[in-house]
């Protein structure tokens, strides 16, 4: 509820304000339960190992550019063995606002799907602003009604929906309901604003009491003092927002039951607090609030009808009465929204954000399950206190009993005020968790669509929700958030679509329509089904990284495949590598086998086509000029690329003695010094077949040593007293001669031997 809608609802009578006593006594502070151990480091490291590998391949689904730099982030465990993989994106070195995504991998470290929210990949002409940071940061401050100061500003390229080069600026200061902490993303060439996104999240004016009493406090000693102070996760405390300060005390005994004490509203507030943090620990494997064991101190006193979250604290403030609003629903509620924005993608977008607190203040106190008179868990929001009257101030089984919230989505949710617009969202938690007609004593809630819904429970609900959660981007909205919690039903238990489809139901019933992003489920009966990558196609000499997926069965899977491409491989994880040496066609069948005993298994086939490089056919690599000494062995193996195997080789111009061999090698032995032109051609294996060729001079040489004078030539006019070199001797001219090769018969007529060189 924002502070506006809270002081017109205050101006309504408070009359049936009821307060239960909020008086808190604690026992010697006890050793605070150790977390749940975090998944194995050995499986976040093998998810981020599966995301590298896919990554580096490049899917289509990521919409990569060849400007595109990714990076990953650390790896978060999730239920069931999921883990996910965040990655932020950057382009021509420019950080990529909506290019970030999530890499989701099983137990096995097998990836099981991504989710991405960029749809185009990024072709920006320019990278040079047009409009002057100056310029978009006075835009920037103009988005509040008391600007303070911009914080900061980076150039960066806006890609939720058409890719624009933009600045975003954070700016801090107040808006009309209060303090501001505004994200602007101003269009780099027009100055137009492309997206705002408030990291302050107000709050939902409340006072709660809990029970049964005295409710326990893990506090910490610190000398002769007690601290309201987590002992586990220290940056959880409670303080007076007066100096910000834990509150202390000599003995371990808290609050006074009067609620507008702000020692008492502490009590209530760090009772939330650690009761939130077992859930987190319990029922969704988290590691407390930011994910890495931390929180953030909560600070009662804010003198205003208001609560909030800003990043880095919370602040509680009170009711008409003066009575701090520390309820169960509204500080687990303010908390839900750091856990949104700690978690992949940051606070959620297009009215999504306060159903996603929501849906963390009710899990709170369905967690806590506080027996009457104290805070029973419901599915109202701020229901402790009847503030104005009227009762609670927001409804999740039938949002419109509440201002008239609506109780379904339409295209106006996204623009709606957004506590207002929690409605579709509160409504489908509530029907995920509850059904449509609960026989658990809770309300039924009427269907958008005539409907009948059977839930799954609370804690299954938002199991299922948080792991949606760990799958967020940028630009988050009620219609990916339908894909993200189906993929994560999905995920969480695989080859059983119970909970799947009842998930898709819960949005079906709230008018939020499907997506063509959203994952199918088909009950497997425990084989592991492989998902079918499709035809493949490669081209000779590139490196391949296709990892293949599969649902069902008990893990890990293990991965043969048969008829691959030569120069590939299959991991026992599904990963094929590798380089394809040869062009052809193959046919594929890919196999995973479960763990389970006897072992169960499931195939896909597909074709893999390996073209050659060159489509024109081969291209004969030039060996370059060559030169060889008269008699001395020549081995020389001329290669191609392209083109179809096998290749077939020929060539013109050897030098005499030389000759090349269908695979290309050309060898023998020269006798004749001289210059020669050699031709070599590549034929290939296709039909009709092609060829390529190349031309290089092979220059045959006299030998050197003892033999000092030139090699006899055939064609050439001697005379007397001239010298030449022939079959490793040396001649001398005694009369003159064409064609009278020295050493043959009747050569000694015109030759005579001067010996051996
Ligand atoms: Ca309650
Ligand atoms: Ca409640
Ligand atoms: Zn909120």
């Amino acid at each position: 509820m924002s502070f506006r809608m809270f002081r017109r609802a205050g101006l309504a009578a408070i009359a049936g304000v009821t307060l239960v006593a909020g008086a808190v006594s604690a026992v010697a502070p006890v050793a605070a339960a150790q977390p749940a151990a975090p998944a194995a480091p050995s499986a976040l490291a093998r998810a981020a190992d599966a995301a590298s590998g896919l990554v580096a391949s490049r899917p289509a689904e990521l919409h990569a550019s060849a400007n595109d730099t990714f990076v990953q982030q650390q790896a978060i465990a999730g239920g069931a063995g999921l883990s996910y993989v965040p990655y932020e994106r950057t382009y021509k070195g420019l950080p990529v606002v909506g290019g970030d995504f999530v890499v989701v991998t099983n137990a096995a470290g097998q990836v099981l799907n991504t989710s991405v929210a960029q749809d185009q990949t990024i072709d920006l002409a320019v990278t040079t602003a047009v409009v002057r940071k100056e310029t978009a940061e006075s835009t920037a401050l103009r988005q509040l009604v008391r600007a303070d100061r911009v914080v900061s500003t980076r150039q960066v390229v806006f890609a939720l929906g058409t890719p624009r080069l933009a600045w975003e600026s954070t700016v801090v200061g107040a808006d009309k309901d209060g303090p501001s902490r505004l994200s602007v993303v101003v269009d780099a060439l027009t100055g137009a604003v492309l997206n705002t996104q408030e990291h302050v999240m107000k709050g939902d004016g409340n006072a709660a009491y809990n029970g049964p009493k005295p409710v326990h406090l893990d506090t910490t000693k610190q000398g002769n003092n007690f601290l309201l102070r987590d002992p586990a996760h220290p940056s959880e405390q409670c303080q007076d927002l007066a100096n910000n300060t834990t509150f202390t005390k000599t003995t371990d005994t808290w609050g006074n039951g009067n609620a507008t004490s702000k020692e008492t509203g502490c009590v209530d507030a760090f009772f939330v607090l650690q009761t939130e943090n077992k859930m987190l620990t319990q029922w969704l494997n988290r590691n407390s609030f930011d994910g890495n064991g931390g929180g953030w101190p909560v600070r009662v006193g804010l003198n205003d009808l208001n609560a909030f979250y800003d990043g880095s604290q919370v602040q509680i403030g009170h009711n008409q009465q003066n009575q701090w609003i520390s309820s169960l629903d509204v500080v687990a509620h303010e908390h839900g929204h750091g856990i949104d924005d700690h978690t992949p993608g940051g606070i959620s977008g297009s009215g999504t954000q306060e159903f996603v607190a929501d849906v963390f203040g009710a899990s709170t106190e369905w967690f806590a399950n506080e027996p009457a008179p104290f805070d029973t868990p419901d599915f109202l929001v701020g229901e402790t206190i009847n503030l104005v009257g009227s009762g609670p101030i927001r409804n999740m089984f039938n949002p419109s009993q509440v201002n008239n919230d609506p109780n379904c989505y339409s295209n106006a949710i996204p623009g709606t005020e957004v506590h207002k617009a929690a409605g579709p969202g509160n409504h489908w938690f509530y029907l995920t968790a509850m059904g449509s007609n609960p026989t658990n004593g809770q309300p039924t809630s009427p269907t958008c669509n005539g409907s009948r819904v059977t839930g799954l429970g609370v804690q299954t609900a938002v199991t299922i929700f948080y792991n949606a959660m760990l799958q967020k981007t940028a630009g988050m909205s009620y219609l990916r958030y339908r894909t993200a919690t189906l993929q994560a039903a999905k995920n969480l238990t695989q080859g059983d679509c119970t909970n799947f489809n009842t998930v898709k139901a819960a949005w079906d019933a709230v008018s939020v329509p499907a997506q063509p992003g959203d994952p199918t489920c088909t009950p497997t009966g425990g084989n592991p089904v492989v998902t079918n990558p499709g035809a493949q196609s490669t081209v000779v000499n590139t490196p391949v990284n296709l990892q293949l997926r599969a649902t069902g069965g008990t893990a890990p899977l293990h991965w043969t495949a048969t008829g691959l491409p030569a120069g590939l491989s299959i991991s026992d994880g599904g990963l094929i590598s590798g380089t394809p040496t040869t062009a052809g066609s193959n046919n594929v069948t890919a196999t995973a086998t479960d763990s389970s005993s006897p072992a169960r298994s499931g195939s896909a086939s597909f074709a893999w086509t390996i073209t050659p490089q060159n489509n024109d056919g081969p291209t004969v690599n030039n060996p370059g000029a060559q030169s060889t000494v008269v008699n001395t062995a020549v081995n020389l193996q001329l290669t191609a690329t392209g083109g179809t195997a096998p290749l077939h080789w020929t060539a013109t111009g050897l030098p005499a003695g030389l000759s090349i061999s269908d695979g290309g090698l050309i060898s023998g032995t020269p006798t004749t010094a001289g210059s020669n032109n050699v031709t070599a051609t590549a034929t290939d294996s296709a039909s009709p077949a092609r060829s390529g060729s190349a031309s290089f001079s092979w220059t045959i040489t006299p030998q050197t040593g003892g033999c000092p004078d030139p090699e006899w030539n055939a064609s050439t006019s001697y005379v007397p007293n001239d010298r030449v070199s022939h079959n490793g001797h040396k001649w001398l001219s005694t009369w003159f001669s064409t064609g009278a090769e020295p050493g043959a018969p009747q050569s000694w007529a015109v030759w005579s031997d001067q010996g051996a060189c």
